[in-house]
């Protein structure tokens, strides 16, 4: 009788003890769960950032192979999805697109993507710098890229310009620091150049979309001296050619296939030679050569680049989110502006 109540008293014990150590353990698995799976995460976030930094370097390289001293979308830095399309590493995959609008169209189609993804890099030298042009200069770009009323375009290249000029007065149309001011979080206008491109989204009436458009067209980089064998035709003709020069021009340069980044590119070999080697091959009115050569003279047209930019991308096997790594170099190597952002996709990329 009493080795039973023993016995018993002993059983009751036990069950305690597992009871407790249950309860324990719970707490403990509770405890250590969100710390196991941010641990988990802070490693797939380090494979993304490796991945996407494994295509900048291959970008640099690209742009360090262009030959002579002309630049052009012959060169393999404008190769297309040959070149900077996914590759698929050890730990995931990596790609370089064209542009932040080029990431935007990945995004909004994902995962129908299987077409159309703008794989490659950008020369910053084929876009109109900012810092550099005129107020009608951006208003002719604007009128060829943005949808917007013509009433908000001019006024934004007005604000544009009230933005970078150093004084305080209001060009018409356009936001000096008393508009700036009157915000809700106020903040100082720039009156000075713009060292990069996302001072943009400071400036009245920018929003992120009209951002994205106008990066694939607008730069802070080079002196302002546009890259004839690599402009696009807005920028052509915001320069002030007009419609059929742009497109004859643009078409040259594209070669016998009629596309940009391949190999039978046209490229003007120099800056001095611009003229006549257009001349022999488009017939131009005296007003358009000396619109040709005027902008060379004012150093507005060259053959050369040196700046260039992607966006690369990575993404761990498996993964459901994307590290985006914006970056502008320097022909050489130095990366001049690098912007990271971790992304998340509506389901993982398929392995
Ligand atoms: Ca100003
Ligand atoms: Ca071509």
């Amino acid at each position: 009788m009493f080795a039973n109540r023993c016995c018993g008293a002993a059983s009751l014990a036990v069950l305690w003890a597992i009871m407790i150590l249950s309860l324990l353990a719970a707490a403990l698995f509770a405890h250590l769960r969100p710390r196991v799976a941010v641990a988990a995460r802070e490693r797939q976030n380090r494979q993304e950032l490796w991945l996407a930094e494994a295509s900048v370097r291959r970008a640099i390289q690209a742009a360090n192979l262009a030959p002579g001293d002309n630049v052009s979308t012959a060169d393999m830095w404008a190769g297309g999805a040959e070149i900077f399309g996914v590759r698929e590493l050890s730990t995931g995959r990596t790609w370089t697109l064209r542009s932040v609008k080029a990431l935007a169209d990945f995004l909004k189609k994902y995962p129908e993507v299987d077409h159309g993804i703008d794989f490659g890099l950008a020369d910053e030298e084929g876009k109109l710098n900012v810092n550099i042009a005129s107020r009608e200069e951006l208003e002719s770009l604007f009128a060829l890229t943005l949808e917007l009323p013509e009433r908000e375009r001019d006024q934004l290249a007005a604000a544009i310009v009230d933005w970078r000029d150093p004084n305080n007065m209001i060009t018409e149309g356009g936001a000096e620091q008393e508009y700036y001011s009157n915000l809700a979080q106020p903040y100082p206008v720039r009156n000075g150049k713009l060292p990069v491109l996302v001072d943009l989204l400071f400036v009245r009436g920018m929003t992120q979309e009209v951002y994205e458009t106008l990066a694939q067209v607008l730069t802070v980089y080079g002196a302002g001296k546009v890259n004839l064998n690599t402009a696009s035709l807005p920028v052509l003709q915001a320069l002030g050619l007009d419609a059929g020069l742009a497109r004859s021009i643009a078409g040259l340069c594209a070669g016998g296939d009629g596309v940009r980044g391949t190999a039978d590119d046209f490229a003007f070999s120099g800056e001095k030679s611009i003229v006549g080697e257009i001349e022999t091959r488009i017939s131009l009115s005296d007003n358009q050569k000396n619109l040709l050569t005027g902008l060379v003279a004012k150093d507005r047209m060259g053959v050369t680049s040196r700046y260039f930019s992607g966006v690369a991308l990575g993404v761990a096997s498996g993964g459901s989110y994307l590290a985006a790594v914006e970056f502008t170099f320097e022909r050489g190597g130095r990366i001049l502006y690098r912007r990271e952002r971790r992304l998340g996709l509506r389901t993982a990329i398929k392995d």
